[in-house]
């Protein structure tokens, strides 16, 4: 642990903070999404798997290359399913098709085979990312955007080949019927994909379909009355000069009180709507809250809500093709989102893996009604030792740091209050000082934290640290990490 300030173990000022306090958030890190093509290294297979920086607490696959968590969750008849892109050939991106694990509690999983592979005309150079829908009489149904033989982004959709299977081990892309979205000449067939989970309204189905014209981001919106005929509506659900390339958009309602979640299809007049878009430009998910104005088939940011880069980041750190659902069993929103290596392609191949899943998180809306506040999904306490480290009562001086050992530096799970006399010192807020000033440079109360991978003689470390702020007549945390060194 590290801190900034002399501080004191007091109860009356504490901060307590467990893995993820976000109240406001900002980053500083070198690691960024990409699916680049490299035709020698994508069919390698791993000779062996490099287990170091595996990790305990994410999901990864055994080995190989994943990304995106947009073809997502979905909860059905007692267990979670998680599918995510998987090259099942070798470590860097390529031959993707639409992977598959089960789990009973989000934690532990077991992998079954692919779910979608390429076979048919309509997505032979590709399965990419998509949704998982359930349709009335529990029927789930997946779309997905399939690369055809002209390498024109086309939408499909598969069924369960048999619904009583309850891992719902094999699926089947119905020749009738796909692609069940065909982009006409209006569209850019080139950028045109990941279909989100349906939503039931005005007595239609809805999805969207992420795109861009020229350098507007787009959200084309789909309805139809059967699941089976869809018919693009003559206005996108949203759009938004500027911003380039939309992927996987996803859409859904949050109640304007308390931490439950909501169906897709939940309308109501208090309700708020999410509306997260991936930008292909800057590789991180940025979402808007507003108002979904069902008669008019459009969605609109509340004002101060900003499309872009200019607006709010569901995380700020290396995380994108996030995908989130409602969790019928808990009544909760779950989010998850995938991060990829900061090592080149040719470590990912030594290695033989490369991407994890992120851990899935409950996002509910902030009472403000301005963003959305999320946690780890409490089931991730059951990875916790029987027999923690403890520490108590420790004073931590100016510029000083204090050792926690019998702990891995790489992976743990920490729930520390930082307690204060006073918050007297905290400056105004300012979003721009972590990235500004970093872990060094100390300011009115901070920063303070933990100092993750970190080398004995501290020439290398992570620092996951704090700073205080006052705003509104409030106090402000803003919460950063630093993977600079
Ligand atoms: N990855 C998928 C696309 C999606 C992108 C292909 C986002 O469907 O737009 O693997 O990382």
């Amino acid at each position: 642990m590290m801190c900034g300030e002399k501080l004191r173990s007091s109860t009356a000022t504490s901060l307590h903070v467990a893995a993820f306090c976000v109240v406001v958030a900002a980053t500083i890190i070198g690691v960024q999404g990409s699916h680049k093509v490299y035709p020698e290294l994508q069919s390698l297979p791993a000779e062996k798997v490099d287990e170091t920086h595996r990790t305990g607490y994410h999901f990864q696959p055994p080995k190989h290359w994943i990304n995106d968590s947009h073809p997502g969750p979905m909860y059905f008849n007692g267990l979670y399913h998680l599918f995510y892109q998987y090259n099942p050939k070798g470590s860097v991106w390529g031959n993707i098709v639409w992977a598959h694990s089960v789990s009973k509690d989000l934690i532990n999983w077991q992998a079954l085979e692919p779910a979608i592979e390429a076979t048919k005309p309509f997505d032979i150079k590709g399965c990419w990312s998509g949704s998982a829908t359930i349709l009335p009489g529990n029927k789930p149904v997946i779309l997905y955007t399939g690369v055809d033989k002209h390498n024109r982004q086309v939408q499909d959709y598969a069924v369960p080949t048999n619904l009583s299977d309850p891992y719902l081990r094999s699926w089947v892309k119905p020749s009738k019927g796909n692609p069940f979205i065909d982009p006409d000449r209006s569209v850019n067939a080139s950028a045109f994909r990941d279909p989100t989970t349906a939503w039931f309204v005005n007595g239609e189905w809805h999805t969207v379909v992420g795109s861009k014209r020229d350098m507007v981001g787009v959200a084309y919106l789909y309805t139809s009355k059967d699941f089976k005929k869809w018919v693009r509506a003559k206005e996108p659900l949203h759009s938004a000069r500027g911003t380039g390339m939309w992927e996987c958009p996803d859409f859904y309602p949050v109640s304007p009180t308390g931490r439950r979640g909501l169906d897709t299809s939940a309308l109501g007049k208090e309700v708020k709507h999410v509306f997260k878009v991936s930008l292909d430009l800057t590789r991180f998910d940025y979402y808007t809250i507003g108002v979904y104005d069902k008669e008019k088939e459009k969605y609109v940011p509340d004002l101060g809500s900003v499309d872009s880069w200019a607006g709010l980041r569901y995380d700020y750190g290396n995380f994108y093709a996030s995908k989130s659902f409602f969790d019928y069993k808990k009544h909760r929103r779950v989010l998850w989102g995938w991060a990829n290596e900061s090592d080149g392609e040719a470590r990912d191949k030594d290695k033989g893996w490369a991407g994890i899943q992120l851990i899935p998180r409950k996002v509910w809306l902030d009472p403000s009604g301005k963003q959305l506040l999320q946690w780890p999904i409490k089931e991730l306490e059951m990875l916790r030792s029987p027999d923690p480290r403890k520490l108590n009562s420790k004073v931590l001086k100016h510029g000083r740091h204090v050792e926690v050992d019998g702990i891995t530096g790489a992976q743990a799970d920490v729930e520390v209050t930082f307690s204060f006399r006073s918050l007297d010192r905290a400056e105004p807020f300012d979003p721009n000082v972590c990235h500004q000033k970093g872990s060094t440079v100390p300011g009115g109360l901070g920063p303070f934290g933990l100092l993750t991978v970190a080398s004995e003689k501290l020439e290398e470390f992570t620092p996951v640290m704090f700073r205080v702020f006052k705003k509104g007549g409030k106090h402000v945390v803003l919460f950063c990490s630093d993977a600079t060194r």
